[in-house]
């Protein structure tokens, strides 16, 4: 397979024609909003996929993140691959229709937009993983954004207090403009006391992984995780890598991480959270740069995973017998 070329990929500003596109030509299912802007001013824009899309309807939602490190453009890809799936397939898809009836979806194509354009739009890419937010200090530049969360920031060896590294967890926890405005977009979704998220996937590459917490512990249970949400995890979890192909294990097996959106994600807010490691499987050579030629079938891979989350959504604990 031939190396990536940066144009193989929707640029920053070409995804945002992308979805601007998609919500004009689905208006009823399809709504964007502006939650915020990166460190160096650039939209962070959400989607919402659902029917009677501009009412705040009572059902499960679920959220989708993609793009929070810089060079994974394929996850951007994947997020604009769900939108036009989703959207054009109301009304003829069947288990996609019913979804949309009784979800609402939220679609974040890029957590990191400023490390994107960094990364891909000089002409060639340049390998980049963390925002371009500078540093006191140092000449390096950046915060990984997936050791900024503040939940157990920096607690366990899982990130690294040094600017120059790759794994930087950033000067505090949460300090990120990026971490910022997706935790607050979260938090947003909490109504009448109550997070109306339920699930949720955060797309990277690569290694073909889904990956459930917690990342700062090797313990499958831990403060806040019990046997039952862990084995809730690890049944839906194991179901969507029986759809795709994928490994699915606890995210700390990969290696520890603190910091991460998953661990906060389920510890802060009992949102059930997911890291899903797409194409190349790991030690392959194409790594972060896949051939433009995979785009079409390694976001499609994952339809029926999406569709699997979602469905799960009104009722984790379902997929273990237990329903409330
Ligand atoms: O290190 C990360 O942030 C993720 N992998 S990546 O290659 N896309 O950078 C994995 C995060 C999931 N958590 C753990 N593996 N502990
Ligand atoms: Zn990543």
């Amino acid at each position: 397979a031939k190396a990536a070329a940066p144009g193989d990929y929707h640029s920053y500003d070409e995804m945002n024609t992308a979805v601007d596109g998609f919500v004009e030509q689905y208006p009823d299912l399809l709504k964007k909003e502006v939650i915020g802007t990166s460190h160096e001013g650039r939209d962070i824009i959400a989607v919402k996929l659902s029917a009677d899309v501009a009412e705040d309807r009572d059902k499960p939602e679920v959220l989708f993140t993609h793009n929070m490190h810089a060079r994974e453009h394929l996850t951007v890809e994947m997020a604009l691959y769900t939108l036009e799936e989703f959207a054009g397939g109301y009304g003829t898809d069947e288990r996609v229709t019913k979804m949309l009836d009784e979800r609402e979806l939220w679609i974040i194509p890029s957590v990191n937009p400023d490390g994107k354009v960094f990364d891909q739009d000089s002409g060639e890419f340049k390998m980049w993983r963390k925002n371009r937010e500078p540093n006191e200090g140092s000449s390096a530049v950046g915060t990984d954004l997936n050791r900024n969360w503040p939940y157990e920031w920096g607690c366990c060896g899982g990130s690294s207090d040094n600017p120059s590294s790759e794994t930087y967890r950033g000067p505090s926890a949460g300090s990120a403009k990026e971490t910022k405005v997706v935790q607050d977009f979260v938090l947003s979704r909490v109504v009448g006391g109550e997070q109306q998220i339920t699930a949720h996937i955060d797309f990277h590459t690569y290694g073909e992984l889904i990956l459930w917490p917690y990342g700062f512990t090797y313990d499958e249970t831990a403060p806040g995780l019990s046997q039952d949400d862990r084995d809730a995890h690890a049944a839906v979890g194991t179901t969507m890598a029986d759809s795709n192909g994928y490994t699915a294990e606890q995210s700390s097996e990969l290696y520890i991480t603190d910091g991460t959106i998953n661990d906060w994600m389920w510890a802060d807010q009992g949102i059930f959270s997911y890291t899903f490691e797409m194409y190349p499987g790991s030690g392959s050579p194409d790594g972060f740069y896949p051939p433009g030629s995979v785009i079409d079938r390694e976001t499609s891979r994952n339809k029926d995973a999406q569709l699997i989350l979602l469905e799960n959504a009104d009722c984790m604990y379902r997929s273990i017998g237990k329903e409330a």
